[in-house]
């Protein structure tokens, strides 16, 4: 599972700390950076090396700035990026992974999903490590795993946007992205180990 680091509330080392048995990766966005800073998630990063950190700003410029913002995460310690794939890119040569957007997991994502082959075209043509396909619309994911076999799914709209824990990783994705129904728990941790025992019965019958 990937953690969702929006809206934590009391001690982040404490937090992340606690979630390495379940937890393999860790996004950040807008709502940590205006938290926090960026100064703020550089240094967070360097304490928690060890998870695979996400930058979702879902990047969607002109070519040369996305390339110049993709250098400044790698230098902060980001090992992925989330970039929109509407907008067309080039391929980057900044040493980050890139995730692009095909699907999104909010109904009203009306366009995107019209436009979901042509995304997952455009996926292909750019040769990026993954996509994000909302966990919500696991039809999605089953057509995107069927298209793109080797490209890693990663699935968001687990838990508090209304996917059951597993539901995606059976439908063909790579990983479930997990935040606030982890994160507003009272008990994050225990919250992080029932998604991942949720997961394993999905997946192997196994308790
Ligand atoms: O389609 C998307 N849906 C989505 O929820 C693409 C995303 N990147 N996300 C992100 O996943 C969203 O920005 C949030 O960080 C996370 C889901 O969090 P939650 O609904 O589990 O709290």
């Amino acid at each position: 599972m990937i953690l969702a680091l929006d809206f934590p509330s009391g001690d982040l080392d404490e937090l992340l700390n606690g979630l390495r048995d379940y937890v393999v990766g860790v996004k950040v966005g807008f709502p940590l950076a205006l938290a926090i800073g960026w100064e703020g998630i550089a240094e967070l990063v360097s304490r928690h090396e060890h998870y695979y950190w996400i930058a979702d700003f879902k990047l969607a410029d002109i070519p040369d700035v996305v390339e110049h913002i993709l250098g400044r995460f790698k230098e902060m310690g980001m090992d992925a990026a989330i970039i929109h794939l509407f907008t067309g890119h080039r391929r980057y040569e900044t040493g980050l992974e890139l995730i692009g957007v095909a699907g999104m997991s909010h109904p009203q994502a009306k366009l995107i999903r019209e436009n979901f082959v042509k995304l997952l075209e455009e996926a292909e043509l750019l040769n990026v490590m993954g996509i994000v396909v909302g966990a919500t619309r696991p039809e999605m994911i089953r057509e995107a795993r069927r298209r793109l076999p080797d490209v890693q799914i990663f699935s968001p709209g687990v838990g508090f946007q209304g996917a059951e824990p597993g539901s995606a990783l059976e439908a063909g994705a790579s990983f479930e992205i997990v935040g606030r129904s982890i994160l507003r728990s009272e008990d994050p941790v225990e919250a992080a180990r029932s998604v991942v025992e949720a997961q394993r019965v999905i997946l192997h019958g196994e308790r």
